[in-house]
């Protein structure tokens, strides 16, 4: 159990900045003087290599930080990089299936619980050479998944998903399942909102965590969501950069 479990086991609250654009060492000592506990940075969606998806999690890790990452896709390749760039929570998008969910987990684990390669020395066990059989305690324990739910199928298998051993974590994608109703966006449609809530509660129900975000998320922290993500670091960048333009042109 690492230091983000336990305050998690604690109900304390853990917050995860997004990062979009920041991509050099620099970036968690800047979410941390942001006040966040660690990042998310998207590889899905955002252009990070795996060096500096790496240099990041090395960064964290040196910092205290929890380096979480979301993989392009759900695979062993993706997940099992992830995880050897020093990863200590992998969000795994798509999830749409209790066998999406596993076949994820087969992905992140050791065995004989899954199907993880075995590295050596690496930036998740800090380069600490530790034997083999202790790298797969610590890791197989430590290391955090969560499935993301965003289509009306995962959602509909919220129960199921965050049954599977290993999910530690449920969370919804909002703008694809926006997108998968035909309503691309519509984030305060009444079907979005009632699938965080389903979500959140399946995920209470089997003792997992919820990861909240957006206006929601409040309401969510009433449900029992304690993981919370924050917006994007290029976000806050705009927001505030605009009104400092708005106010210097005023
Ligand atoms: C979605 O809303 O689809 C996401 O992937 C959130 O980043
Ligand atoms: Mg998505």
């Amino acid at each position: 159990v690492n230091h983000f479990q336990r305050k998690l086991e604690a109900d304390e609250r853990v917050l995860l900045m997004s990062l979009r654009q920041l991509r050099g060492p620099d970036a968690a000592m800047i979410v941390h003087a942001c006040g966040f506990d660690g990042f998310y940075a998207d590889c899905e969606h955002g252009m990070f290599t795996w060096e500096q998806a790496s240099a990041l999690c090395a960064s964290a890790l040196m910092a205290g930080l929890l380096p979480a990452l979301r993989v392009r896709q759900n695979t062993p390749a993706d997940i099992g990089a992830a995880l050897d760039a020093g990863a200590q929570c992998v969000i795994v998008p798509h999830v749409s299936s209790a066998a999406e969910a596993e076949a994820a987990v087969r992905a992140a684990k050791y065995p004989p619980w899954g199907e993880r390669s075995l590295a050596a020395l690496g930036p998740a066990t800090r380069y600490r050479s530790l034997p083999a059989g202790e790298i797969v305690r610590l890791m197989n324990d430590q290391s955090m998944m969560v499935a993301m739910l965003e289509t009306a199928d995962g959602v509909a298998a919220a129960d199921e998903i965050a049954a599977v051993r290993g999910v530690d974590a449920l969370m919804i994608g909002p703008i694809d399942l926006s997108a998968e109703m035909g309503a691309p966006g519509q984030l305060d449609h009444p079907a979005i909102r009632s699938a965080y809530l389903a979500a959140c509660e399946a995920a209470r129900k089997h003792g997992k965590q919820f990861v909240a975000s957006g206006e929601i998320a409040a309401e969510l922290a009433q449900h029992g969501a304690r993981i919370f993500l924050g917006g994007t670091d290029v976000g806050y960048l705009i927001s505030a950069a605009r009104k400092a333009a708005d106010v210097l042109r005023g």
